[in-house]
């Protein structure tokens, strides 16, 4: 396939959008009541195993660990590094805040990453290889099908086998 560009996939971790209100809990996947949900209302937790440690994951619709739609949002501290990876679903990004650099590929290349910002949103077809980069601290929403699963190119780049060693 071909470079299109988006990404941000990156993180596959999970939490996002805005709807949700407060009270929220709900992880049910479809919308059968109206949610709004604010800023000050994410209830921001750790990111999955799947992910690096340091950012911080919020769910705003759905549960990324059951089937169905959710959205979730991560916050990624600067320098945070994603190595490439793939999902079986598709993933869109939306840039909240910050500046996110996405690149398309199986090697972690910062020469072909494009930088995006608040607004910026990205389609990461399932199966393409993507890695992210956060050029400083930055809020990415990320929109799939769970369960949410990552794939890493290069298993010594998974943080879940690091946490084995
Ligand atoms: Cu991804």
């Amino acid at each position: 396939m071909k470079t299109i560009f988006f990404a941000f996939g990156i993180i596959s971790v999970a939490a996002a959008l805005v709807f949700a209100a407060g009270e929220a809990q709900s992880t049910a996947t479809s919308a059968t009541e109206h949610r709004v949900t604010k800023p000050s209302d994410l209830k921001w937790g750790e990111a999955p195993p799947g992910l690096p440690a340091s950012a911080k994951v919020a769910a705003l619709n759905g549960d990324p660990t059951q089937a169905g739609p959710f959205t979730v949002r991560l916050k990624a501290p600067a320098d945070y590094k994603v190595m490439p990876h793939t999902h079986p679903t598709d993933e869109r990004l939306t840039v909240i805040s910050g500046s996110f650099r996405i690149g398309m590929g199986e090697r972690f290349d910062e020469t072909k990453m494009q930088e995006m910002g608040p607004g910026s949103y990205i389609v990461l077809p399932s199966g393409m290889a993507h890695f992210a980069k956060s050029a400083k601290e930055s809020i990415v929403q990320i929109d799939s099908e769970g369960p949410f699963q990552i794939n890493y190119v290069n298993p010594a780049d998974d943080p879940r086998n690091a946490k084995t060693q």
